[in-house]
């Protein structure tokens, strides 16, 4: 397949200055006009020919100022659209069609529960017209839509609503125009049987603002928090980087069939409903906050990708690493964060657990990229984590060297510089540097260099003279092939660090050659593949808090001793440190157990590590969303991840052996936790008492790990029953399936088929019901893998949605790695059907699911060789660009 190269960036050979387009909407055959003026970009090789892409479209006709083509002058072909001997500026005239509803793969324009959506992003807007597809590409448009009234009462594209009316046969139109210049990856139109909650809302600068968030008519009760976080993000922008909301119109749409969680279309953002519907009976605190968190993320996109947005796909981190920094700070401010460490820690520490589980296993694979990537064969294919969350962390990094101010004087130069322009990553960096009197040369090769940095440290302390010294070194050790061949040199990697004395307490800072303190907590700059730094005035040999708040994406190797990291989990002022240590010391500890797990050796535990987690648990003084983080063990992924040759079933042991003496241990604690944070009266989704019910439910789920669950049995029924929320509901069931592995399936099953019937009529909610079966624990005689299959064939099931096929298809591949990874090579027979079952309707969703197996090399060879075959069968079945570039990177 052809390779797309950053090397090969060239300036379009037109610009269009505007865009008219009229749609008649119709399910199976949409007629699209679209009058575009054109005319010869000056910076770019001049060439006779115009060449427009488009895909699955049929062509009817073109006309040049006013005058219609002949044949011979126009050749519509598989990929778009060439016009011989154009004038060097024009009017050009296109009519297209387009099938909607046979569309299933969900880009371009397609129907829904019988209403009509598009998403754009990235290359979707030339299965709509023949156009120029990239983002460097911007113009203004204004959009005609017509249908029947009846059927689309609601008509929406982007921008400002300039007139509607009635037509013949019980028809009508609306006319929008978006006043600002955009990529067409923003386009977007909307039609159906829609309602909407609105909101007004006055700007800071004093302008009204219309806000609305569309849905079906029976979700309008589920849309108050999506509405909520749209008000949030808004104040918030204006706060923090003083950046506005510039139309008259916000509007948001749910649509139940969705590649992605989101799309950030000027002035009318379409939504999987999962990231808007939200109200206590139906969604988990998770679910709040993720709502929450897209609906920031999709807002923030208006400045950071919007008004700034891409000069080709290569440079996708400079809006969505930027933007998934942006709705990380939010989502820490309304935590409590902005006031609160220790609140702004427990965000930190679930978006470090995702890099670390997610982006870590990435970069060691064949799909390592940079986060600014070389080359693609399929763009689709990127939106990955190291572009999304990797770049949040280099963007992050900009803000720790400079501070939130010199961040903001950062930014608000890229936006001075380069409002209404589609720019590049070293634009972005130039900005950072210039507005912050420094030179980031060197910070370029975060985004030109895949792979995680390790930083390997050795410490000395010389009592006589009072120094402590510090040598830091990094490299990239045994870096994926993938990554290996990108890397050029060191990084500039800001290492926040502080020392610990005896009694617990953080000791002032002084660096050698410095004439003062600075404070108990000191970022130094990395630059060299070896530095020692050495601290002056330590009175007494210090332990040392390493890369404290996660201060880079990287990997430290120092050698703390056990009682050490205890230390550190009792003491460390920075929060993220804190949980670190335990994370650690758990890591250690269930890695030793999975070796003698593999090598069929008895498991035990020591007493001390039981301790250390007893006191966290117990410390009252920390908040109950703390401690609940604190008390999860490191992921079965995250572990096998750590192990020379990935064993999940050995991992697996180990945890649940992990787990059942934590439970045994600390039984009456769990209990008295449980009982203590019931949380009574109504569902409140605020920070505090959405820890508290993680907590309780943590609680509850180790319960379900003893030998005997009767207790955990008996709350997790009372609790199911009397629950008035989806959280505490969803866990009771959680328990009572756990609950099962000891004490028989007939422990959940009335309250699993209570559940189905109770929330049939809820799609989101049916999704849970799927996914918590595809992810339970299961045994030898109980196989996952006969659920799965068993449900593939329940009526409520079905291919074509990819939240259900999410739900079960992928719970059961990518989050149940135990029953997947199964010796008998039956997961790996589901996956392969299931890929080329997706190949056919939706490349992209079978694309994510094509790369459960790319990490195959680092599994055991009893398994990595099953891996194998199985991707070499899907690679001799599959047709799309999207999954055969992944299969083929697997298995290169
Ligand atoms: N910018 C969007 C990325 C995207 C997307 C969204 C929905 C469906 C298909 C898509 N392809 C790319 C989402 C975001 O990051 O905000
Ligand atoms: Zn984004």
């Amino acid at each position: 397949p052809a390779v797309i190269r950053r090397a090969d960036y060239a300036a379009p050979a037109f610009l269009v200055d505007s865009v008219a387009l009229e749609f008649d909407l119709a399910p199976e055959r949409t007629v699209v006009k679209n009058t575009m003026r054109l005319r010869r970009n000056p910076d770019a090789t001049p060439g006779s020919r115009l060449e427009l892409m488009g895909e699955a479209l049929a062509f009817i006709g073109a006309a040049i100022d006013g005058k219609a083509l002949a044949a011979g002058a126009v050749r519509a072909h598989e990929h778009g659209l060439s016009i011989g001997d154009v004038p060097d500026a024009f009017e050009l005239v296109i009519e297209s069609t387009c099938n909607p509803v046979e569309n299933t793969t969900l880009s371009g324009l397609y129907v829904s529960s019988g209403n009509f959506f598009t998403q754009c992003e990235a290359e979707g807007f030339r299965r709509i017209t023949y156009f120029f597809d990239r983002p460097d590409v911007m113009a203004t448009y204004t959009v005609t839509l017509r249908a029947d009234k009846s059927a689309y009462p609601v008509l929406l594209s982007n921008g400002n609503l300039v007139e509607e009316g009635e037509l013949a046969d019980g028809r009508h139109f609306a006319k929008w125009e978006d006043p600002f210049k955009k990529p067409c990856y923003l386009f977007a139109l909307v039609a159906g049987k829609l309602v909407a909650l609105e909101e007004r809302i006055r700007s800071r600068s004093g302008k009204d603002k219309l806000l609305q968030v569309w849905v079906e008519p029976h979700d309008l009760d589920k849309t108050r928090h999506a509405m909520d976080s749209l008000i949030h993000s808004i104040h918030w922008d204006e706060e923090r980087f003083g950046l506005e909301l510039d139309l008259d119109r916000f509007m948001i749409v749910a649509v139940s069939d969705f590649n992605m969680g989101a799309m950030e279309n000027k002035g009318l953002n379409i939504f999987n409903t999962k990231y808007v519907l939200a109200n206590p009976e139906t969604a988990t605190d998770t679910d709040f906050s993720n709502v929450e968190a897209v609906v920031g993320h999709e807002y923030f996109h208006n400045w950071t990708g919007n008004r700034v947005t891409c000069r080709d796909w290569f440079q996708l981190s400079l809006k969505e690493g930027l933007t998934v920094f942006r709705d990380q700070e939010f989502s820490s401010d309304m935590q409590g964060g902005a006031t609160d460490e220790t609140a702004r820690a427990v965000k930190r520490i679930e978006d470090v657990r995702v890099l670390r589980q997610m982006q870590f296993a990435e970069d060691a694979g064949p799909m390592a990229h940079p986060v600014r990537p070389e080359s693609y064969v399929e763009i689709n294919n990127f939106y990955t984590m190291t572009v999304y969350e990797k770049g949040a962390e280099v963007v992050r990094m900009y803000q720790t060297l400079f501070g939130r101010e010199g961040f903001r004087r950062g930014m608000d130069l890229y936006f001075k510089r380069h409002d209404g322009q589609a720019v590049t990553c070293d634009d972005f960096r130039h900005a950072m540097a210039d507005a912050n009197g420094r030179d980031l040369a060197q910070f370029e090769r975060w985004y030109s260099q895949a792979g995680t940095p390790r930083v390997s440290v050795r410490t000395a302390y010389d009592a006589a003279t009072q120094r402590y010294s510090i040598t830091l070194a990094q490299s990239y050790g045994d870096a994926a092939p993938a990554a290996r061949e990108t890397q050029t040199g060191p990084l500039l990697i800001p290492f926040a660090i502080g020392l610990i004395g005896r009694d617990g307490k953080d000791i002032a800072l002084r660096l050698e050659g410095e004439r003062s303190e600075t404070g108990t907590t000191r970022v130094i700059e990395l630059t060299e593949p070896e530095q020692t730094f050495t601290f002056v005035d330590i009175k007494e040999a210090p332990l040392p808090s390493l890369l404290r708040n996660f201060s880079a994406p990287v990997i430290v190797e120092y050698d703390y001793t056990n009682d050490e990291l205890a230390f550190l989990l009792a003491h460390d002022s920075d929060p993220f440190n804190r949980w670190e240590a335990g994370q650690r010391l758990a890591t250690r500890e269930l890695l030793a157990l999975a070796a003698r797990a593999a090598a069929g050796e008895s498991l035990s535990l020591d007493d001390s590590f039981v301790a250390a987690f007893a006191r966290v648990l117990t410390d009252e003084s920390l908040s109950p969303a703390f401690r609940e983080l604190a008390m999860m063990l490191p992921s079965e992924a995250y572990l096998a991840e750590q192990m020379e040759q990935a064993d999940p079933a050995a991992v697996h042991a180990a945890r649940q052996f992990a787990r059942k003496r934590l439970a045994t241990a600390l039984k009456n604690e769990w209990l008295a936790i449980y009982e203590r944070h019931v949380t009574p009266g109504a569902y409140e989704p605020t920070p505090q008492a959405a820890g508290q019910r993680a907590l309780k439910n943590l609680a509850l789920a180790y319960l379900a790990e003893l030998d005997d669950p009767a207790d955990a049995v008996r709350l997790a029924n009372a609790q199911y029953d009397s629950a008035n929320n989806m959280t505490d509901r969803a866990a009771a069931l959680a328990a009572l399936l756990a609950a099962s592995a000891t004490a028989g399936a007939g422990v959940a099953e009335p309250a699993l088929d209570q559940f189905y019937r109770r929330f049939e009529k809820e799609p989101l909610v049916i999704d849970k019901w799927f996914a918590l079966q595809a992810t339970q624990r299961g045994s030898a005689k109980h196989r996952v893998i006969d659920v799965v299959r068993r449900l593939m064939a329940h009526p409520a099931f079905t291919l074509r949605n990819p939240n259900r096929a999410r739900s079960l298809i992928f719970s059961f591949c990518a989050a149940n790695p135990a029953q997947f990874h199964a010796v008998d090579g039956s997961g790996y027979a589901y996956w392969a059907e299931q890929v080329v079952a997706l190949d056919s309707l939706n490349p992209q969703v079978a694309a994510r699911l094509a790369r459960s197996l790319e990490l195959w090399r680092r599994y055991t060879p009893a398994l990595g060789d099953q891996m194998r075959a199985a991707l070499e069968r899907v690679a001799a079945q599959v047709k799309s660009r999207d999954v055969r570039e992944i299969v083929e990177k697997a298995l290169a």
